[in-house]
């Protein structure tokens, strides 16, 4: 359950940078003996005689044979990131040297490291907390600048350091009630009840601010979920390869072209919008269209925002107002689109600029007026969520120890009313503080970790 010291007697090794062709590769090892390992193999100056934070010229040399020139660094422990002897050789890009080099290492003593097992070492020696260390591999896999942000502010422990800040508190009272426990069968009362209850709601307010970020979290990470809708032949495949920049649906003149939904990503302003092509919406006798609707129906109430498309050419006032009552029934936030606007009948849009101003009028077919459609889709999400560095939770385990805190501070309250005894109380807090911890690290098993860092790639 602890974490406090731990000494790795192997000596890791693996590629830290991508695999394949490059101008440099980087081949990286830590554990005690990463200095005395690499000197075996290296030719130049003795590594075991120089400081740390050194780079050094020298050639790998596997008896004889020159496999590459190369520089090495220098991180002697426990100024590195593993905290341990860390030497990070660089190499000429090539996947036939990286090879060679490491199976010289493994020859000379390394072992291959295991995925995730570089920031495993680090959070083990102390370097951060848990909750840093998985913010270590959202880092490596953001691919927006909202998600690097995300990350960034965990790494540097923006989320760690809020919740640190509730557990002590809680830790206080926990203290104080099992003092009172001591105490036994005299009647004293150390930790004010009025005190803690307010505590427990004001946790209880932060959690739940956590947890619905949880959403936003979800969001950044993996694309703002955004569906086209709209009648058949409106030219909801046409936008969306246009939006894409590249042919990925298929578009004809026939109605009931798309029957399953097809999706994909675009960066706009620093967002990644996920957007979704759906099977237009009809009443159909065709079984397989008729499914495709229904899959259209779920699609847009999971939606974060709809872009509801309609035809200039052939759609009429009536239709368009019906639409646009059942979609704010369906309580999704939604962008009205008048498509086709090359061919529009002016009359039509005339009367839809009067009585929806807020209305953009694109041609998917043209590729005219995007930009406006991009405009309005990102002013939607309400970037200013994102962007002032409120903690986000982005990850699947600290909300379920998120919700799991949540129970358990609704039981110290439930308790508190029913006014039960203190042991009972002392329990419930504990509970509470477990599940804080998790998030953190302070409590941790073997199969946590285990779970966690497998899902890093091997190298980090
Ligand atoms: N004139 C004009 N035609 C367009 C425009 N956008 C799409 N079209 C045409 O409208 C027809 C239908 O386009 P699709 O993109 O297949 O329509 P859809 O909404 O995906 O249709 P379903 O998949 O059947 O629901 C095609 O013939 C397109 O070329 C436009 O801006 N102007
Ligand atoms: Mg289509």
């Amino acid at each position: 359950m602890s974490f406090s010291l731990h000494e790795h007697s192997d000596t890791i090794v693996a590629l830290a940078t991508p695999q394949g062709v490059g101008a440099i590769a980087v081949i990286r090892l830590s554990g005690k003996e990463a200095l005395r390992l690499t000197n075996k193999v290296f030719k130049g100056k003795n590594l075991e005689k120089q400081d740390s934070h050194t780079i050094h010229f020298g050639t790998i040399r596997d008896g004889d044979k020159i496999i590459d020139e190369v520089l090495v660094s220098l991180f002697v422990a426990p100024k590195s990131f593993t905290k341990e002897n860390v030497v990070e050789i660089s190499t000429h890009g090539s996947s036939y040297i990286v090879n060679q080099v490491i199976k010289l290492l493994i020859r000379n003593g390394a072992r291959p490291a295991k995925p995730g097992e570089f920031t495993q070492r680090a959070f083990l020696n102390g370097q951060f907390d848990l909750a840093q260390a998985e913010a270590v591999a959202d880092l490596i896999h953001s691919d927006s600048e909202t998600s690097h942000q995300a990350a960034m502010h965990q790494m540097r422990g923006g989320f760690s350091g809020e919740i640190q800040k509730l557990r002590a508190e809680l830790i206080h009272f926990a203290s104080m009630i099992e003092l009172e426990l001591d105490f036994g069968e005299e009647d004293v009362e150390f930790a004010s009840r009025d005190d803690l209850r307010i505590l427990v709601e004001k946790l209880l307010r932060a959690v739940e601010l956590l947890i619905g970020s949880f959403d936003l979290g979800n969001v950044i990470k993996n694309g703002v979920p955004t569906v086209i809708a709209g009648k058949p032949n409106a030219g909801k495949s046409t936008l969306l390869n246009a939006l894409l920049n590249e042919e990925k649906a298929i578009v004809s003149e026939i109605a009931g072209t798309t029957r399953d939904f097809i999706e994909d990503e675009i960066n706009i302003g620093g967002v990644i919008f996920r957007f979704i092509d759906t099977a237009g919406l009809r009443e159909t006798t065709d079984i397989i269209e008729s499914i495709g609707v229904s899959r259209t129906h779920e699609k847009m109430k999971s939606a974060s925002l709809i872009l509801y498309l309609f035809d200039l050419t052939d759609t009429d006032l009536l239709e368009i107002e019906t639409d646009i009552a059942k979609l704010e029934d369906l309580g999704v936030p939604f962008v009205k689109v008048a498509n086709k606007m090359d061919k529009g009948n002016p009359n039509l849009i005339s009367t839809l600029k009067t009585k929806y101003p807020d209305t953009i009028f694109i041609s998917a077919g043209q590729k005219e007026n995007l930009e406006a459609l991009k405009d309005r889709v990102l002013e939607l999400v309400n970037l200013d969520k994102f962007r002032t560095g409120n903690t986000i939770v982005t990850n699947i385990r600290h909300y379920d120890s998120l919700m799991k805190t949540r129970d358990s501070l609704l039981d110290i309250l439930q308790g508190l009313e029913i006014q039960i005894t203190n042991d009972f109380l002392a329990m419930d807090i504990r509970r509470s503080l477990h599940f804080l911890g998790e998030i953190t690290g302070e409590i941790t098993t073997d199969d946590l970790l285990e779970n966690i860092f497998r899902k890093f790639c091997i190298g980090k």
